[in-house]
């Protein structure tokens, strides 16, 4: 006996559950999104534009602007060599949300069209980063371990959450390209931790330990300009920089404003908030300040309504 109608999603397994009904994706697009946890699109920002973030960048690095909140970070190697010119031993500023020059990447339409078709229409930027990966120094320490970006995310649900990351110049193996695992969007978020690797490790470069090696790795060749969407539980990585150059992406993680905090005690995430309060806590924050707190206070609507991120 059948009571009412049926209707078509409950016959059907659902088609999409990693993007939005959109009219900016094609349906290969689409396809390609849902099977893979990843999309690039070709030439979408403008030269003009990345040349203003590196200015920036440049500047940042002598000091001559000083965006409050911005956390610089350094190669262990660089770190303990002698190097008198800054942009040489930055490897990565994070936070930028309240320089106004970098922070333009977040809000650019170009992206956000893109990101909506993740998020949906209240959009959030939750973490900026513009990574400065150096030459190696041979200690292969210029590598970034493959992980899950949602290893640092205290929110949910991972499928409106997306990072956006955009090549500044041509990227490929040569200086360290991204290396996705294809379709580990469809896994569970792993235990992370810092890699046992000899010639030392960077600061919160947390990776996973028992990821399956036969897992078909690809390599994504970018050329400036070119954006990569991806899923916060694709397992990613980028490999050692062997050039003399100082290889330069600039990236931007978003969420739904409709997500939710979740208390991560108890959880595999759990040491990873032990090691970012402990680091606020250098920096004179008082104790009784959470994970969520971070967050909430770096968040910055770029799109719709700030509803509960
Ligand atoms: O740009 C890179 O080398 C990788 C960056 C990355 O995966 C990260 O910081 O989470």
């Amino acid at each position: 006996p059948t009571f009412g109608t049926v209707s078509p999603a409950s016959v059907h397994p659902r088609q999409f559950q990693y993007t939005l009904d959109n009219d900016v994706l094609t349906l290969e697009q689409r396809k390609f999104y849902e099977d893979n946890g990843f999309l690039v699109i070709k030439n979408l920002i403008s030269d003009a534009d990345i040349q203003r973030f590196r200015d920036e960048f440049e500047k940042i690095c002598r000091k001559e602007v000083k965006p409050p909140g911005i956390t610089i970070m350094r190669d262990v190697n660089i770190l303990k060599s002698e190097h008198t010119i800054s942009e040489k031993v930055i490897s990565k500023v994070q936070d930028f949300q309240e320089d106004e020059e970098l922070f333009r990447y977040c809000t650019l339409p170009e992206i956000l069209k893109y990101v909506e078709c993740f998020t949906g229409p209240n959009i959030m930027a939750m973490h900026t980063m513009l990574i400065n990966k150096p030459p190696d120094t041979g200690k292969k320490t210029s590598r970034h371990p493959l992980h899950q970006d949602l290893h640092y995310f205290p929110f949910r649900p991972s499928d409106r959450i997306v990072a956006a990351w955009t090549a500044m110049e041509h990227i490929d193996r040569n200086n360290g390209c991204l290396v996705v695992l294809p379709g580990t969007h469809k896994s569970s978020l792993k235990p992370h931790d810092y890699p046992q690797w000899e010639g030392g490790v960077n600061l919160m470069f947390h990776g996973i330990q028992d990821y399956e090696q036969e897992n078909n790795r690809v390599h994504l060749v970018m050329e400036k300009g070119d954006t990569v969407f991806f899923h916060p539980l694709l397992v990613h990585g980028s490999g050692r920089n062997r050039t003399q150059g100082f290889r330069k992406a600039i990236s931007c993680h978003y969420a739904s404003a409709n997500c939710h905090y979740i208390d991560v005690k108890g959880t595999t995430q759990e040491g990873i908030e032990k090691e970012v309060l402990k680091v606020a806590d250098k920096f004179g924050l008082t104790e009784d300040v959470s994970l969520k707190d971070i967050w909430k206070f770096r968040a910055r609507l770029v799109k719709g309504e700030r509803i509960n991120l």
